[in-house]
């Protein structure tokens, strides 16, 4: 049975990741880190009692800030496949938190690398690598784009690439970076721009809201579906060889577009409900990502299917629906800040 380690197990990908290395046999391994609440949401499904003898999804109390954890836990895991998807992975946070998001999406790749090489293991190793790297280069961009990194987030994840293709080279180590361009669904985090609209508009339909606060809507993004890219994450570490790959959709939609699909998808017009707020503005701007994939569509075979707007369709009927399950416990407590409103 092949072995996996992902970190940032808890998160977007690493959800959909652990649900198709299951589903392909594999024992998987995840990294979580202690907290006072349960992080564990989007991964409680796929929970197994460890006493069964069937359970086949092993967690780990661990952090990319401590080198030492992560080379006890390589040595006694000794797994086949790394997958590095942790980080602190929002950009406007990073400005906020620079040094924080340098020791964790920065350095924390190479406490992992490291652990990977001094403890030995023969694995495969896969760097959660961004297209915000690319930052102020104009589009399209591909794997010979040149980085021009707009954020200390872009700036970190770049050292994460380099030092990825650093072991590849010095060590022999199969390492490859995935330079994915932005990819969401409904358990997309509710502060990056799509989850945040979608919800927004499932609290308008249901009366629970009426303004949306929003910063720049002339970005243009390359907004892909995340179960279809961390297919090609696996894809990447099976290949024959070790090298980089661009994953996107090649999609060219403002903010602005996604916005306005998602409110007329529940019958809405936006324009009666978003307001400018510029808190939500950055120092520095990424103005356009669109994503060229013709590499891993000729050596991995990947090819995205769902395309921006029926991505918009789909987190908007998941937002709607988890509205009508949860029930409505904010019209009791309709002065509840909206950061305690419990979500989906
Ligand atoms: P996400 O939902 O924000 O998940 C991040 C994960 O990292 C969570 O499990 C989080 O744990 C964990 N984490 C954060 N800091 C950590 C630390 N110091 N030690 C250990 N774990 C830590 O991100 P995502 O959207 O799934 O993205 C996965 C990876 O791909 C990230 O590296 C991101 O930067 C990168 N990426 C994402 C996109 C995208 O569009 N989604 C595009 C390109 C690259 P908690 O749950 O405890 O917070
Ligand atoms: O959804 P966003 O916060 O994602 P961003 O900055 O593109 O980063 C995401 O994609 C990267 C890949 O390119 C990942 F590496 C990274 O981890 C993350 O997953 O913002 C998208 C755009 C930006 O231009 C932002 O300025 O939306 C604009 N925007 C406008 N109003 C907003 C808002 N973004 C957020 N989060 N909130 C707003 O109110």
């Amino acid at each position: 049975m092949p072995r996996a380690l992902i970190t940032g197990i808890t998160g977007q990908d690493g959800s959909y990741l652990a649900e198709l290395l299951l589903a392909k046999g594999y024992e998987v391994h995840g990294l979580i880190r202690r907290s006072s609440t349960f992080n564990t949401s989007r991964i409680d499904h796929l929970y197994q009692d460890p006493h069964d003898p069937t359970a086949r999804l092993f967690l780990h109390y661990g952090d990319l800030s401590d080198g030492a954890r992560l080379i006890t836990l390589l040595t006694k895991i000794d797994p086949d496949e790394v997958y590095n998807l942790a980080a602190q992975s929002h950009v406007r946070v990073s400005f906020d938190e620079p040094e924080h998001t340098g020791d964790t999406t920065g350095i924390g790749s190479i406490r992992l690398l490291e652990a990977v090489r001094v403890a030995g293991v023969k694995c495969r190793y896969y760097q959660a690598s961004s297209s915000e790297m690319f930052g102020a280069t104009p589009p399209p961009q591909n794997e010979d784009t040149p980085f021009y990194p707009r954020s200390p987030y872009g700036a970190a994840k770049v050292y994460s690439y380099w030092v990825t293709r650093n072991y590849r080279e010095a060590y022999g180590l199969f390492a490859v970076n995935g330079i994915l361009f932005n990819h969401e669904s409904p358990r997309r985090g509710e502060t990056f721009v799509t989850r945040k609209v979608t919800r927004a508009v499932a609290r308008i339909k249901a009366g629970l809201e009426h303004d949306l606060y929003m910063g720049n809507l002339d970005a243009v993004r390359d907004w892909g579906y995340a179960p279809e890219y961390v297919e090609g994450m696996w894809r990447m570490l099976q290949a024959d060889e070790p090298t980089d790959y661009v994953l996107a959709t090649g999609g060219n939609f403002t903010v602005r577009d996604f916005v306005a699909a998602s409110f007329e998808h529940a019958g809405l017009d936006w324009e009666k409900y978003v307001r400018f707020d510029e808190r939500y503005l950055r120092p520095t701007e990424v103005d356009a990502l669109v994503g060229d994939a013709s590499k891993a569509e000729e050596k991995l075979g990947w090819t995205p299917r769902v395309h921006t707007p029926e991505l918009a369709r789909i987190m908007v009927d998941a937002d709607l629906e988890a509205l009508e399950h949860e029930g409505r416990p904010w019209i009791d407590r309709p002065n509840l800040p909206d950061w305690k409103i419990p979500v989906a």
